[in-house]
């Protein structure tokens, strides 16, 4: 018997099994005014594409708002609506919400709609943390949160976020003769905090648009999968982190084999590193950060010894966390042992 909880069904989006299975449609097309090299708008034609024509996208202010709808013209395909700065939890409850009611009451035809609300980091990770925190407790309704982090609240001229990286140069952190560094918080992590804290959400991921087969089939897992979902994308800018826009691909992949860029999922409650972080976990060696720091101009007034910070923040996150990219903290040594003992009896008696 339906009840008020009861959900709609979803799409059913099965994995593109290699390059040439993905469809050629576009949905996110020409047209746009994002600065060239711009990854975010890479993020925004893969997402779109992944789900493909019967999808609402909601976007909160930011780039991929300003540049992407100037004036009467678009370069969306699919239904659009801009949102509130930080209001992408709330768009994307209400317009599930509203999807669901309008099917009910038999004013629109049966059938399953994506429903994407997309905010940057700015949005996302500061202002509207706790509308996307809400809105990850509603398991009745079928969305897919995707915060694009281009680590800076760029539309405004590259200020400071809670994304930003230790030390970057931002306008509201020029490095200068009285003090070099003027940032000296360290990035939160997002989609660890989000997935943790969430137990209903069924499905919480990071991604990179350098891998974007792997990215696009994050996006369709997490629209299939049914109920609020979660994914945060890293997103190189040529304007903020201050590099030629053809390197743009290559910041993106070296953010993960530096390993500043942790790649997993949490499916159902089961944690996987995937790609090159899932091979850098099992123990491959990661590249030196310095490789990836250099090559942004938003690094460049740094010194050997804020290398070499930098290294060992990346270094303890991978060696001493309990979950690296998600969890800061170890166990007790207590507690682990007792862990340790009942999962061996969960298994002996499975
Ligand atoms: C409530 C509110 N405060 C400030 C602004 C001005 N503003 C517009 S876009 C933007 C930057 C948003 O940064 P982010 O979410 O990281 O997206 P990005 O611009 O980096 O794509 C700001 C501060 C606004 N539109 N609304
Ligand atoms: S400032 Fe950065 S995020 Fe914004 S359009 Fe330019 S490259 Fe893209
Ligand atoms: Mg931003």
């Amino acid at each position: 018997m339906a009840t008020e909880l009861s959900m709609l069904p979803t799409q059913v989006l099965a994995p593109f099994k290699g390059v040439k299975k993905v469809t050629i449609e576009e949905y996110f097309t020409s047209g746009h005014r994002t600065c060239q090299g711009c990854e975010s708008a890479l993020v925004m034609k893969l997402m779109a594409k992944a789900a493909g024509p019967r999808t609402i996208i909601l976007g909160s202010t930011g780039c991929m708002y300003v540049a992407n709808t100037t004036y009467y013209s678009t370069s969306w395909v699919v239904p659009w609506m801009h949102t509130q700065l930080g209001a992408s939890g709330s768009a994307a409850v209400g317009t599930a919400a509203g999807l669901k009611a309008l099917m009910r009451k038999g004013r629109i035809k049966q059938e399953p709609i994506n429903v994407i609300a997309f905010c940057g980091d700015g949005g996302g990770a500061d202002m509207g943390l706790s509308s996307i925190s809400a809105a990850l407790t509603y398991p009745e309704y079928n969305f897919l949160i995707l915060m694009y982090d281009n680590e800076s609240y760029a539309n405004t001229d590259i200020q400071l976020s809670g994304m930003t990286p230790y030390g970057a140069n931002t306008t509201f952190s020029p490095p200068g003769k009285a003090r070099r560094l003027l940032h000296k918080r360290w990035k939160k992590n997002v989609a660890g905090m989000l997935a943790a804290g969430h137990p209903e959400c069924r499905f919480v991921a990071t991604v990179d648009a350098s891998y974007p087969l792997e990215m696009m089939n994050r996006v369709r897992k997490a629209l299939s999968i049914g109920g609020p979902t979660f994914i945060h994308s890293l997103d190189p800018c040529p304007k903020g982190w201050d590099y030629d826009p053809i390197q743009s691909h290559d910041l993106g992949e070296l953010a993960v084999e530096t390993g500043v860029w942790p790649l997993f999922e949490v499916e159902d409650g089961v944690l996987r590193f995937y790609g090159k972080s899932k091979a850098i976990a099992q123990g491959r060696k990661r590249k030196p950060v310095r490789e990836y720091l250099l090559r942004q101009g938003r690094f460049a007034h740094f010194i050997e010894e804020d290398i070499e910070y930098f290294q060992t923040k990346i270094d303890q996150m991978w060696e001493r966390w309990l979950l690296p990219g998600i969890a800061p903290f170890r166990l007790a040594d207590d507690i682990k042992k007792a862990l340790a003992r009942s999962e061996t009896e969960i298994e002996s008696t499975a």
